[in-house]
């Protein structure tokens, strides 16, 4: 397993003493940190070896580390962007939350909110939300896109004994790399910024260098596989892919991880292919609140819900910047012992 590996391309970035955690002070240094902004929709700056929108790094990230009260009790959905976050979310939510908010319930939570209102990212207005979120009940589920060594220690255990329970999906590089790609294009004006001439090869060479949001994606994906490896019991990683291809043996994983496995009765009553049921990409996509809704940035419910699949990054990228992405990756988890495209 590595240890404290160099990321990225610029060595002399990664060693500067204003790029390391912890993170106390991070306002006041923001304007030293290399910037980045031909990525859309966020400019980005290069904060201990990741690529972070300033937005987070100016008030999210001081405003986690000193205000946020973690529960042992909460559940962290965590993931890079466009890897399955929202399904994740959903299944989480509805498995966790099922004795008050039972599956088949007309009106369940999950058919009147957008997963993302149901399950609120810590990284997204954290200072507007912290009220709101501290008034939730427990368990909490919520989320986040930060890579692990960005979250406070307060939920990864590292300054309690528990920590919180982490889980992380993760997804073959070149999808999400498509996925936020059209993502973005689609969503970038509710966000302030026009991406319409935003191309895929621009996408790819920035993504290659790890120039996206809470990038290089790899080293995110790596920083939780490692600790899901050091701590089964406190980070559960996930593949989209696999969760693809059996989402009911997921659900059964997640839950059990949880604390709240499925009951004898439970399971003869099909509580777990109602869970599936509920947040499969078909039912999702048709909710009205999904066909039609918006979310605080304005941003459309529609645009989190396309096409769902492994491999559609073959539509949209030649052979050759496949191969140039594969091999960026291969060479950056050389001796780590994890793959995208086996089970480490
Ligand atoms: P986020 O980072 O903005 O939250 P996220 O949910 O992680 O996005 O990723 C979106 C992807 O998950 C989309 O993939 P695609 O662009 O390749 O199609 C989206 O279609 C997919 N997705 C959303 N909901 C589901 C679901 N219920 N089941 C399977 N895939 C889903």
């Amino acid at each position: 397993m590595m240890a404290s590996r160099q990321s990225g391309n610029n060595a002399q970035e990664a060693a500067s003493p204003l790029a390391s955690p912890p993170h106390s002070n991070i306002a006041s240094i923001i304007p030293s940190l290399p910037l980045e902004t031909r990525c859309p929709p966020f400019p980005l700056r290069r904060y201990a070896n990741f690529w972070v929108p300033e937005v987070i790094l100016k008030a999210d990230l001081p405003g986690i580390h000193s205000c946020f009260k973690p529960r042992p009790t909460d559940v962290f959905v965590a993931s890079f962007p466009k890897s399955g976050t929202t399904w994740l979310k959903a299944l989480a939510f509805a498995t966790l939350k099922r004795s008050t908010h039972p599956p088949l319930d007309g009106d369940h939570p999950l058919r009147r909110c957008n997963p993302h209102d149901c399950v609120r990212f810590l990284d997204a207005n954290f200072n507007q939300q912290k009220d709101e979120l501290e008034a939730l009940p427990s368990p909490r589920v919520l989320a986040t896109h930060l890579p692990y060594s960005l979250l406070p220690g307060s939920i990864t255990g590292d300054r309690e004994r528990s920590g919180c329970r982490i889980v992380y999906v993760c997804r073959e590089p070149k999808d999400a790399l498509v996925s936020a790609w059209l993502f973005t294009r689609k969503a970038a004006s509710a966000l302030g910024a026009d991406a319409r001439s935003f191309t895929i090869q621009e996408a790819l060479e920035l993504f290659c260098d790890g120039r996206c949001m809470c990038g290089p994606q790899w080293e995110h994906v790596l920083q939780y596989w490692e600790e899901s490896v050091r701590r089964p019991d406190r980070v559960l990683f996930l593949r989209y892919e696999e969760m693809l291809i059996d989402p009911e043996a997921h659900v059964r994983k997640l839950a059990k991880f949880m604390g709240c496995g499925f009951s004898e009765e439970e399971e003869e009553h099909g509580v777990v292919s109602a869970i599936v049921e509920l947040c499969s990409l078909g039912k999702m996509r048709d909710m009205e609140v999904n066909r039609n809704g918006s979310n605080m940035l304005g941003v459309k419910n529609e645009s989190y819900f396309r096409k769902g699949v492994a491999g559609d990054w073959s539509n949209h990228m030649t052979p050759d910047m496949a191969q140039r992405l594969d091999k960026v990756v291969e060479d950056a988890l050389q001796g780590t012992g994890f793959s995208f495209t086996s089970k480490a």
